[in-house]
């Protein structure tokens, strides 16, 4: 036996390797193959024994880049929902900051509320004692032989200013009525009919029909007597009676009007008025309502298509509509509408005046 080659050695030790690593078909090798191609077949053996495991990988690379993907969408949801919670953590809180804002506010409402309930049971204690007066007034009455006066200037002689009861008119089955009397400015014997003045809390006078009947407010405050009452007192022939307004503006100024006619009608007639002979420092602004019948809210009385009351926030005898509005909105001087207590011939239709008195007694 010859001695082989040293490349044929190692071409045979290539087979072998091949042969080893299980190639399915080994292509047949005579001992005449040539290194160059016995290197190719080993390439050839390797390449085809990796394929399958190339082919695995490139599938499980495959799938791990789909799950990456797959990974990386839900990590893009999950940031979404955190931007989406974190927004609406931000709404919550704003929420929260609101709520305790309107609670802070709430609670300082209370507080003022719970000042007005106070000043509301100072006034129910004032007004209990002085119902009690005049229920011990009104006890002595019927063993008195001398009647209740008619009107404040029948009160004795040294008798002082402030609330009284009288009984209007001639009817003496009427119940008496309490009212204010001025004793002393301008001589005396005043009734006074309404009041405006810049008092807290301050009275409302946008009022209908019956409040103006019955009359409503303080008599010692802001008030407005009422129309049974002033018709009850005035329509008696026996006697005329005359009205004062007393004015004053914010800047202190002064002013009056004297009407040496005042009468008012029956509910029936609408409460008409009879004003006239004006003198005084005021300007006439009232013979303009001479003649006319009562107009509040909730009836309209007077010549203007609209209703008056409800044009200029107020009541009166309007005809179309007003030269005076003494009933309308205390407004505090200056300002950009009608609806204040105005005197045109004063201070014109733009200026609620500060201090407003009515009021009447025998001529
Ligand atoms: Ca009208």
């Amino acid at each position: 036996m010859r001695l082989l080659s040293r490349h044929c050695v190692t071409a045979l030790a290539a087979l072998s390797l091949v042969s080893w690593c299980g190639a399915d078909q080994p292509q047949p090798v005579s001992t005449s193959t040539s290194p160059g191609e016995v290197v190719r077949l080993l390439e050839q053996g390797v390449t085809s024994r990796l394929q399958p495991a190339i082919g695995s990988l490139t599938s499980r690379v495959e799938t791990l880049d789909s799950r990456l993907n797959s990974v990386d969408s839900r990590l893009n949801t999950l940031d979404a929902r955190l931007l989406a919670l974190d927004s609406s953590q931000n709404v919550l809180s704003s929420r929260v900051d609101d709520l305790a804002s309107q609670l802070a506010t709430k609670t300082a409402d209370d507080g003022g509320l719970s000042a007005r309930l106070d000043g509301l049971a100072a006034l129910l204690a004032a007004q209990q004692s002085r119902l009690d007066g005049w229920a011990a007034q009104m006890a002595e009455w019927p063993c008195d032989p001398s009647p209740l006066p008619r009107d404040c200037s029948e009160l004795p002689a040294g008798t002082v200013s402030g609330i009284h009861l009288l009984q209007p008119g001639l009817d003496r089955s009427v119940p008496p009525t309490p009212a204010y009397c001025d004793l002393e400015s301008d001589g005396g014997g005043w009734t006074v009919i309404q009041r405006r003045a810049d008092i807290q809390p301050r009275q409302e006078f946008y009022f209908g029909w019956q409040a103006y009947r019955e009359g409503f407010g303080e008599l010692d405050g802001e008030f407005w007597w009422g129309l049974e009452s002033l018709w009850r007192m005035t329509s008696p022939r026996d006697r005329r009676y005359q009205m004062r307004v007393d004015l004053a503006d914010f800047g202190g100024v002064r002013r009056f009007a004297v009407y040496q006619q005042f009468r008012v009608a029956s509910e029936a007639d609408g409460y008409r008025l009879s004003v006239a002979n004006y003198s005084g420092d005021a300007g006439d602004s009232f013979s303009y309502h001479n003649g006319h019948r009562f107009t509040t809210k909730d009836q309209d009385h007077n010549q203007s298509p609209n209703n008056c009351a409800q044009l200029y926030k107020g009541a009166g005898w309007y005809d179309h509509c007003y030269r005076q509005n003494l009933n309308g909105q205390y407004l505090s001087g200056i300002t950009d509408n009608h609806n204040g207590v105005n005197w045109n011939h004063w201070r014109g239709d733009k200026y609620s005046v500060k201090d407003v008195v009515i009021k009447i007694r025998p001529a």
